[in-house]
């Protein structure tokens, strides 16, 4: 796994021949001066899908960024799938775009299209997720540090227990991302480590399976999980829409979320404030989507050949319930 901590400032250099063009599904929509006069600059955007609240706040903080920047944006949703991120990319070179981001719906598997966009002399922007690539195909990530954001997921869980006076195992059920996205092996990596280091003894994550980041994926898994494993009491799920799919299972079954089974969730959409501020989520690990404006600043120092940092975090905070009424009229997500 490609560890950003470990990444360098570099000079960012892109060498490059003509790529294949094959028919990307695009839904691309363009922004910024219609003309595209030789000065705007051309981005083609590659979005996962719209799988969750917080791929929807990110989607509009890169077009709105995007417009704001005056930039003449292509933007295309892969629908989870990653061939379609492939075509779309060939798509981008082919027009011969001037900048390429993309959010990599999972770590590996890029490095023949990242190689075309390399020979085309386009430079590669990284948004959100990373890949496990060689780093000189892509000039730097712009995003969170997903593996902090598991191993804060694990602090603030110590807090709700506390809070929660509990006694006893701590029998946790995890809801992981998508199979092979960065988030969820690195979430599942850093709240891992936190527990090897400081639970061996107390806490157990008796059941993990994925929910693919969707809500109906956390509410058919959390329902099965309920069916198997009746004294989980705590649940991590790795993003808030699958933690408000699983809230349904569990009423569902005759339990109280956020009480008979404590609820950590990743994200902080508006959703996820609502349901804690129900009680019916206990804590929740702040992952920033608006990305929008950090991305189209380092897209405007990449095009004119700038040296660019190699990892561009965002800001982040960690809430407990009896934080969310007080914040929920300030969220922007
Ligand atoms: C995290 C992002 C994840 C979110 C999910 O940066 O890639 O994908 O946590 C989203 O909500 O689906």
């Amino acid at each position: 796994m490609l560890n950003r901590r470990n990444f360098l400032t570099a000079a960012v250099g892109v060498a490059a021949t003509a790529g294949l063009a094959a028919c990307a599904k695009e839904d691309s929509s363009s922004t910024g001066s219609s003309s595209g006069g030789s000065d705007t600059i051309t981005l083609g955007f590659s979005q996962v899908g719209s799988e969750s609240g917080w791929r929807s706040a990110n989607t509009d903080s890169v077009k709105s960024a995007a417009k704001e920047a005056g930039y003449k944006l292509q933007f295309s949703d892969a629908q989870q799938k990653q061939e379609n991120q492939i075509s779309a990319i060939r798509s981008f070179i082919a027009q011969k775009v001037d900048v390429i981001a993309f959010s990599p719906v999972v770590v590996t598997g890029w490095d023949a299209v990242l190689k075309e966009a390399q020979a085309a002399k386009i430079p590669v922007v990284l948004t959100d997720r990373s890949v496990e690539s060689d780093e000189s195909l892509f000039a730097t990530l712009v995003g969170s540090d997903f593996t902090d954001e598991g191993r804060r997921a694990a602090r603030i869980l110590e807090k709700v227990l506390e809070k929660a006076g509990h006694k006893g195992d701590v029998k946790i059920a995890q809801l992981e991302g998508t199979t092979g996205a960065a988030p969820a092996i690195e979430r599942a990596k850093g709240f891992k480590e936190v527990m090897d280091a400081d639970h061996a003894d107390d806490w157990k994550i008796v059941v993990t399976q994925t929910g693919d980041f969707t809500r109906a994926g956390g509410k058919q898994v959390m329902s099965a999980f309920l069916q198997s494993n009746p004294d989980i009491n705590v649940l991590y799920a790795h993003n808030d829409d699958m933690g408000l799919g699983a809230i349904q299972a569990i009423e569902a079954a005759g339990k109280k979320p956020g009480k008979d089974i404590l609820i950590i969730t990743v994200d902080g959409v508006k959703d996820g404030f609502i349901a804690m501020s129900e009680g019916k989520i206990n804590a929740i690990v702040e992952c920033n989507p608006l990305l929008g404006p950090q991305l189209m600043d380092v897209v405007k120092k990449v095009h004119a050949g700038e040296t660019v940092e190699r990892w561009i975090k965002t800001e982040e905070s960690d809430f407990m319930q009896d934080q969310a009424k007080d914040a929920l009229p300030t969220r922007k997500y």
